[in-house]
């Protein structure tokens, strides 16, 4: 009996596990699992879909998306190129190494484009409630399509969980907040940095989304930006529009208020306090709980639920790596639904887990973090016949990342790295980051990347 396999979400994490089996099918695999991806957008890439609409989508679902226009990749692209399909394969040529969002999509969409896997996605349908059977030994899923209006139930051997969790934000609240008179949003809900342009930003929070959100309002023209931390702050070398100040503890009016005393009049405020693993699909004893961490508790080699490890979650940890980590994820959940490999017991599992999670929390710096997630990776990439890749060598990429924020965290992306597949050191950018307004794919690829030019803008 070949297996019934259930994915959730269409996402890079469940392109990846469809891709996969792909990839298995090309090597010879006759007997190809019946597969089902359920995907409440209409339309796959997950975050990577820019939509404009923020709360409810057009069926009444949380809308999924947390990305912004003008996002560009935060990392190197390098330190995220598939192991079977290179950036230089899919655009024929190089590009720099910080891609605009959608060029990014256009990269992962291109590798399963060319796989016939889309036949598998039920688009439309968001995912209800998935429910264990001791008896039965299966999974019943039950979804709302909402091309029919209706609900729908069936049988699965496995189900894969590739919802994503950077998408139902952890909001705080703050004294004052409800009498501001301004834009109170998280970071979830912002989408384009003009609405911004003049304006005096707090934005409360010292990760990504902070720097991220900060640094591009800044060059959409906001005024000025005040990062207000709970832990530490992220201690770049900002420019003089930025500041960075201890946790907001209330706001007055216009007035935020810090907890060293200091205040600042405000016009906006962005809560860039992060997201919640949030499975609402799942009943209790399946759900991971767990807060954004590199190796979350509960799921053996990060992937198979310790409980009922025929649930399997990918991309579940906090990322420096991702494309290829999911990948690495998906090739060894497959290999382990295709019966190919056996886990060992509960304990065993459990002893593995606990392995981990004790190197994961000692680490002490972003380099030991980079490393940390390298040879996770390392540990999958050996189980499988997933194609070879410089891991390694992309942590390095990684940690010359680091240092290259830390000397210039607006010019950052002006950088150029070697892809690990093709050795190619890409091109530079046709003119500084900070002077790119226009994003867009025409606007990025019309560039040869080869002669410098002058400007963009
Ligand atoms: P997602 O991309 O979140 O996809 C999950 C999918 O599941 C979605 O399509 C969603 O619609 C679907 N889904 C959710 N719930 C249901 C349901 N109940 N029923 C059916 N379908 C459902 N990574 C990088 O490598 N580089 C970057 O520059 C970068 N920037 C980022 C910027 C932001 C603002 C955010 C939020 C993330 C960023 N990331 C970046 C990380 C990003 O999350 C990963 O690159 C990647 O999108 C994770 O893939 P995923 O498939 O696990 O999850
Ligand atoms: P992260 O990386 O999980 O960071 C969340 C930040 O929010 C972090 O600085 C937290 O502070 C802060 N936080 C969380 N809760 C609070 C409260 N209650 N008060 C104040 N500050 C708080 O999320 P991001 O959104 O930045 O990044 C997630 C992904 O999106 C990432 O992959 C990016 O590529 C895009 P802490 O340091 O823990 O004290």
């Amino acid at each position: 009996m070949t297996p019934k396999i259930a994915i959730l979400g269409a996402g890079p994490s469940g392109l990846a596990q469809l891709r996969a089996f792909e990839a298995a099918r090309k090597a010879g695999l006759e007997q190809i699992p019946d597969i089902v991806c359920y995907e409440k957008q209409p339309d796959w890439g997950g975050m990577w879909n820019y939509t404009w609409r923020t709360g409810l989508d057009e069926h009444g679902e949380p809308v999924h998306g947390s990305m912004y226009r003008y996002l560009w990749s935060n990392g190197p692209k390098e330190c995220l190129e598939f192991a079977d399909y290179s950036f230089e394969e899919h655009f024929g040529r190089p590009i720099p190494s910080y891609p605009p969002r959608a060029v990014l999509l256009d990269y992962i969409m291109g590798r399963v484009e060319k796989s016939d896997v889309r036949k598998y996605i039920r688009f439309n349908t968001a995912v209800r409630w998935v429910e264990w059977s001791d008896e039965t030994q299966k999974f019943t899923v039950t979804v709302m399509n909402h091309d029919r209006g209706a609900l729908e139930s069936d049988e699965f051997d496995h189900v894969v969980v590739a919802t994503g969790h950077f998408s139902t934000p952890q909001v705080p609240h703050f004294d004052g907040l409800d009498r501001f008179p301004g834009r109170v949003l998280h970071a979830h809900d912002f989408r384009d940095a003009r609405e911004f342009t003049g304006k005096r930003l707090l934005l409360v929070g010292s990760s990504y989304s902070a720097e991220d959100i900060g640094t591009q309002c800044i060059k959409y023209g906001a005024e000025q930006v005040t990062f207000s931390y709970r832990s530490a702050p992220m201690g770049h070398h900002w420019p003089e529009q930025f500041s960075e100040v201890p946790l907001l503890t209330h706001v007055d009016g216009k007035v935020a208020h810090f907890r060293d005393g200091s205040t600042r009049v405000v016009d906006a405020i962005v809560l860039c306090t992060g997201y919640k693993h949030h499975y609402p699909f799942l009943p209790d004893e399946l759900a991971l709980r767990t807060d954004n961490r590199l190796y979350p508790r509960d799921i053996y080699k990060g992937i198979f639920f310790q409980r009922n490890p025929k649930l399997m979650y990918l991309g579940a940890q906090d990322q420096y790596f991702t494309f290829n980590m999911f990948d690495a994820q998906a090739w060894y959940a497959r290999d382990f639904m295709l019966g190919r490999v056996d886990l060992p017991d509960f304990d065993t599992r459990e002893q593995d887990i606990d392995h981990w999670r004790a190197r994961e929390e000692k680490l002490s710096s972003p380099v030991e973090e980079i490393d940390f997630q390298a040879a996770y990776i390392r540990d999958l990439v050996d189980r499988t016949d997933y194609p070879e890749f410089h891991v390694e060598r992309q942590g390095e990429v990684f940690k010359q990342w680091k240092q290259d924020k830390k000397r210039d965290i607006m010019g950052y992306r002006n950088n150029s790295y070697p892809s690990t597949l093709t050795g190619t050191v890409a091109p530079p950018l046709p003119a500084p980051w900070m002077e790119i307004l226009d994003d867009s794919p025409e606007s990025f690829l019309r560039h040869d990347f080869t002669a410098p030019e002058v400007s963009t803008v």
